[in-house]
C-alpha cells in the first residue's frame, strides 16, 4: 500500500516492449485449437466504463464503523455470522459485533510490531475449521522489521486469543522496511497463503522479485496441517524449487521448515509488493494486487487450479511494460489482467471478488481500489479456455465488465487511504480506510416517495 514519493523516485520509462513474443512449443495435440483459443479474447470489452447507472443507482456505500486506529483489514471466522474482525496496524485485533466495535482486543500485540508506515500487523486468516480447531493466523513485522507469521488459538468461548498458543510459522528477514506484503489467505486447496514484498527500498535492488533464493518477492503457501518436523525439502509438484534444494530458506531467518514449522513453498514470483490478494470462493480463481514502483499498479489473475508457477516480470517488468529500459525480455513474464498508471493513482489496494447474497448482479465482480486516489473499479475475470497446459509466460485470461465506480459510490468525494477490502460471513463487501473508518456496500434503501 502506502510506498512513499521517496520509494518511487527512480525514474523509469514505459516503453511498448521490442521484445518479440516466445516462439511455440511443438503443438501436441489439441494445442493448434488451444492456441487459436488463447489468442481470442471473448465477447465484450476489456475497456474502462462508468458502471451502468441503472445499476449504480441501486447502490451504496454505508459507514459501519470509524474511530478505528490505522484499520487494514476486516475479515470473518468461519462459524461466527454477524462477527467481524478488524485489524489495527499497531498491533491489535478487535471485534466488531451488534453494531459497535468492542473494546476489549481479540489480540494484543501492541509492543511486539514495528511501526514504520509499512509495518506492523498487516495480515490475518482463520483456520477453514476455525469452528472446531480454534486456530488463527497472524502476519506483521516485529521490533526488528522482520516477517513473522505465527499461528495462535481462541479460548474456548472465541472471545480472545491464548497468548501462550503461539506458534511460529515462518520468520523472514527484511533488509528495509517497506514493501512486507503482509496478506493471508487460505487457498481451495487448504494451504495458507501469503505475500512478501521484494524486501524494499526501490527498483528491487537486491533483485529479489527475480531470485529464487529468497521468500521476497513472492507468494508462498504454507501447509499448516502438516508435520512441521521432517517436511523441509519436501516441496511439492508444481513448486519453485521452495526448500528443495534447501536454497530458499538458507538465506532467511527461519527459512523453510524448521522444527514445528511447515515448508513455504514458493507459488508466484515477480511480485515488488502483493499487499493484498484474494481467492473466489466460487472458482478458486487468485486475484493479486501488486504495488507498482514508478508508473504502473497492476492486478494479477491465476485461474483455480492453474498447477503454474507464475513470474509475474518484477523487476523486469513492471505490469505490462519494461521496468527502466527501454527494451526487456518479457518471454515467460505472465502480464496482469488490469493495471492502470501513475496519472490515476499510485498504490493498488487489491480487493475480493463479490460472492456475496444481497447483491446477485455483482457475482464475480474483482474490486480494488487506490490507495491514494481512491479509484475505485471492479472487473469480471473469464479465464482463457487455452490456458491450461503451457507454461508460465501467457495471458490467464481476460477483464470484462471492467467498471469505475467512484462516481456512482463515492459521490462526495470522501473515500481516502483505502487500505483493503474484506468481506463478512454472508460474502458481503466492505471496504477499509486507514484513516480508521469501514464502509459496507449495500443496496439502497427502497424509494418510498409519493
Ligand atoms: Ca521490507
Amino acid at each position: 500500500m502506502t510506498a512513499t514519493a521517496a520509494a518511487r523516485a527512480a525514474p523509469a520509462k514505459a516503453t511498448a516492449p521490442a521484445t518479440p513474443p516466445a516462439p511455440a512449443p511443438a503443438p501436441a495435440p489439441g494445442a493448434a485449437a488451444r492456441a487459436a483459443a488463447a489468442t481470442r479474447p471473448p465477447p465484450g470489452s476489456d475497456a474502462l466504463a462508468p458502471v451502468p447507472a441503472a445499476l449504480a443507482a441501486t447502490l451504496r456505500l454505508t459507514k459501519v464503523m470509524s474511530g478505528l486506529r490505522r484499520p487494514v483489514l476486516v475479515t470473518a471466522a468461519p462459524g461466527e455470522p454477524g462477527r467481524l474482525y478488524v485489524v489495527e496496524q499497531a498491533g491489535a485485533i478487535r471485534v466488531f459485533e451488534g453494531g459497535v466495535v468492542r473494546k476489549e482486543r481479540f489480540l494484543d500485540l501492541i509492543g511486539k510490531v514495528s511501526t514504520s508506515n509499512e509495518q506492523g500487523l498487516l495480515g490475518l486468516a482463520f483456520h477453514p475449521r476455525y469452528a472446531d480447531n480454534r486456530k488463527l493466523y497472524v502476519h506483521y513485522t516485529d521490533r526488528a522489521g522482520d516477517t513473522r507469521i505465527v499461528e495462535y488459538r481462541a479460548n474456548s468461548a472465541r472471545t480472545q486469543v491464548e497468548p501462550a498458543s503461539a506458534r511460529e510459522l515462518l520468520a523472514v528477514d527484511q533488509p528495509y522496511a517497506n514493501h512486507n506484503g503482509g496478506h493471508l489467505a487460505f487457498g481451495p486447496d487448504g494451504k495458507l497463503y501469503t505475500g512478501l514484498g521484494d524486501g524494499g527500498s526501490a527498483g528491487d535492488p537486491k533483485g529479489s522479485g527475480q531470485s529464487r533464493r529468497t521468500f521476497l518477492g513472492k507468494l508462498l503457501r504454507l501447509d499448516v496441517d502438516g508435520v512441521g518436523a521432517g517436511s523441509v525439502g519436501a516441496g511439492s509438484a508444481g513448486s519453485v524449487g521452495a526448500g528443495g534444494k534447501g536454497g530458499v530458506g538458507a538465506g532467511s531467518a527461519g527459512g523453510a521448515g524448521g522444527k514445528g514449522r511447515p515448508a513455504a513453498e514458493l507459488v508466484h514470483w515477480g511480485l515488488r509488493n502483493p499487499w493484498r490478494f484474494a481467492f473466489d470462493s466460487q472458482t478458486g480463481d487468485l486475484f493479486i494486487g501488486d504495488v507498482g514502483q514508478s508508473r504502473w499498479e497492476s492486478v494479477h489473475v491465476v485461474g483455480g487450479g492453474d498447477p503454474r508457477s507464475h513470474n509475474f516480470g518484477w523487476n523486469i517488468a513492471e505490469g505490462n511494460h519494461c521496468y527502466n529500459a527501454r527494451t526487456c525480455d518479457r518471454r515467460g513474464l505472465t502480464p496482469p489482467i488490469a493495471e492502470y498508471s501513475h496519472d490515476e493513482g499510485c498504490s493498488i489496494t487489491g480487493g475480493v471478488v463479490y460472492r456475496g447474497k444481497a447483491l446477485p448482479e455483482l457475482a464475480g465482480a474483482y474490486f480494488y481500489a487506490d490507495y491514494c486516489t481512491s479509484l475505485l473499479r471492479s472487473f469480471r475475470f473469464t479465464r482463457d479456455p487455452g490456458d491450461t497446459a503451457a507454461g508460465s509466460g501467457q495471458r490467464t485470461g481476460w477483464a470484462r465488465d471492467h467498471w469505475d465506480w467512484r462516481a456512482a459510490l463515492d459521490r462526495r468525494a470522501v473515500l481516502s487511504q483505502i487500505s483493503s477490502f474484506g468481506t463478512d460471513s454472508d460474502g458481503e463487501l466492505y471496504l477499509v480506510s486507514l484513516t480508521g473508518t469501514v464502509w459496507k456496500l449495500e443496496r439502497q434503501p427502497a424509494q418510498t416517495g409519493n
